[in-house]
C-alpha cells in the first residue's frame, strides 16, 4: 500500500543524573566535592533525504528513540551526551504534531533538518554546589526527561505534473508509455489505488521531471464517491495538470460531460487547483471512429483558451509531441519542483 501518512513516537534522550561524591585520597583530608554532571541526552532530529520516496519505512518502525545522557561520576566526571538520532524523511514531508495539530515543518529541500525532540539537560552534580560557606554540599540533581512527542507526517509527492481524469481514462497507460513507471493498467474502473511517479526524460538533454499518476475521480468524489479526492493533495503542487479524457466510443461516456465533472470536482478541492496550468488531452483516439468526439474536446479546450492534444498510447500517436510539450511547460522557468529531489 501507498503510505502517505503515518504517526510516530519520538523520544529525545533523558538527560544523566548528577553524582553526589566526595574527593576521598591518601594525604588528601577532606576532600571536595567532587561529583560531575549528568551528560545531555541525544535529540532526534528529521532529516529530508533525497534518497526516501515514501514513508513506507515508519510503518515497520514507528518510534525513534535518541541515547541518554550517561550519569555524572566522581572525581568531577561529567556524563556523556547521548547520541542524537536522525531520521530520514522524504522531501515533500510536512510535519504535525499529532495531539495538538500544529505544523511543526514542511520539508521542502534535501538535507533540511528539524530537531522534533530536545534532549534532556544533565542534572548538575553536587560539586556544582559549593560555595564558601557551603562546603560539603549533598545536593545533586536528577537529569531532566528528553522530549516525547507524538508526530503526524504527511507526504505530499512532489512532482512536476499531475494526470487527473476518469477511471479508465488512460492514465497509467500513459505514464507508463513515458517513464519507467509501470504501474497497474486494466480495463476497469479503479484499477489505481495509490499514486505513481514516474520520471520523464526530456528529449534533447538530460533533463527530466516528475509525473503523478493518481487514482480517476467521478461525479461526487469531494463527497467521497469512488476513492474521494484525497488523493489531488498529490497535485498540489505541480506545475501543470494534464487532463485525459477517453474519446473511445467503447467507454459509452460523454467526453464534454467528464470533462465538466473533473473541473468541478477540482475546484471543490481548492481554488488553487482549479485555476492550475492545464491541457486537455482526448486519449485512446486509435478507438474514436466519431472524429465530432474528438473535435468536442477541442472546443472545451480552445474555449478555456487551454492546449489541446490528441494521444493514444497504444499506437503512440501524439505522444512524442505531448511529452515535448509537457517537458517545455515544465522546465521552462524555474527549475523543476522534483529537481530539489
Ligand atoms: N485502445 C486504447 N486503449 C487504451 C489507451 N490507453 C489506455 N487504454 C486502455 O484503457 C484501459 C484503462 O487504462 P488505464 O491506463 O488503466 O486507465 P487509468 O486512467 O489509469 O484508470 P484508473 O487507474 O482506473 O483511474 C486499459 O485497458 C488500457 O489498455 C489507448 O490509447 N487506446
Ligand atoms: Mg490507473
Amino acid at each position: 500500500m501507498f503510505i502517505d501518512e503515518v504517526k510516530i513516537k519520538v523520544k529525545a534522550g533523558d538527560g544523566g543524573n548528577g553524582c553526589l561524591a566526595f574527593r576521598r585520597e591518601k594525604f588528601v583530608p577532606r576532600g571536595g566535592p567532587s561529583g560531575g554532571d549528568g551528560g545531555r541526552g541525544g535529540d532526534v532530529v528529521l532529516v529530508a533525504n533525497p534518497n526516501y520516496n515514501t514513508l513506507l519505512h515508519f510503518r515497520f518502525n514507528p518510534e525513534h528513540t535518541a541515547e541518554r545522557g550517561r550519569h555524572g561520576e566522581g572525581s568531577n566526571r561529567t556524563g556523556r551526551e547521548g547520541e542524537s538520532t536522525e531520521v530520514p524523511v522524504p522531501v515533500g514531508t510536512i510535519v504535525y504534531d499529532a495531539d495538538t495539530g500544529e505544523q511543526l515543518v514542511d520539508f521542502t529541500e534535501a538535507g533540511q533538518r528539524f530537531r522534533v525532540a530536545k534532549g534532556g539537560r544533565g542534572g548538575r552534580g553536587n560539586a556544582r554546589f559549593t560555595s564558601s560557606t557551603h562546603q560539603t554540599p549533598t545536593e545533586h540533581e536528577d537529569g531532566r526527561p528528553g522530549e516525547e512527542r507524538r508526530l503526524r507526517l504527511e507526504l505530499k509527492l512532489l512532482a512536476d505534473v499531475g494526470l487527473i481524469g476518469f477511471p479508465n481514462a488512460g492514465k497509467s497507460t500513459l505514464i507508463s508509455r513515458i517513464s519507467a513507471a509501470k504501474p497497474k493498467i486494466a480495463d476497469y474502473p479503479f484499477t489505481t489505488l495509490e499514486p505513481n511517479l514516474g520520471v520523464v526524460s526530456a528529449n534533447d538533454d538530460y533533463t527530466s521531471f516528475v509525473v503523478a499518476d493518481i487514482p480517476g475521480l467521478i461525479e461526487g468524489a469531494h463527497e467521497g464517491h469512488g476513492l474521494g479526492i484525497q488523493f489531488l493533495r498529490h497535485v498540489e503542487r505541480t506545475r501543470l495538470l494534464v487532463h485525459l479524457v477517453d474519446v473511445s466510443e467503447s467507454s459509452g461516456r460523454d467526453p464534454v460531460n467528464d470533462f465538466q465533472v473533473i473541473l468541478t470536482e477540482l475546484a471543490s478541492f481548492s481554488e488553487e487547483l482549479a485555476a492550475k496550468p492545464m491541457f486537455v488531452v482526448a486519449s485512446k483516439i486509435d478507438v474514436a471512429q466519431d472524429q465530432a468526439r474528438i473535435e468536442s474536446v477541442r472546443s472545451l479546450a480552445e474555449e478555456r483558451g487551454l492546449p489541446f492534444f490528441q494521444i493514444s498510447a497504444v499506437t503512440g500517436q501524439g505522444i512524442d509531441v505531448l511529452k515535448r510539450a509537457m517537458a517545455e511547460r515544465v522546465l521552462s522557468h524555474e527549475p523543476p519542483v522534483s529537481a530539489m529531489l
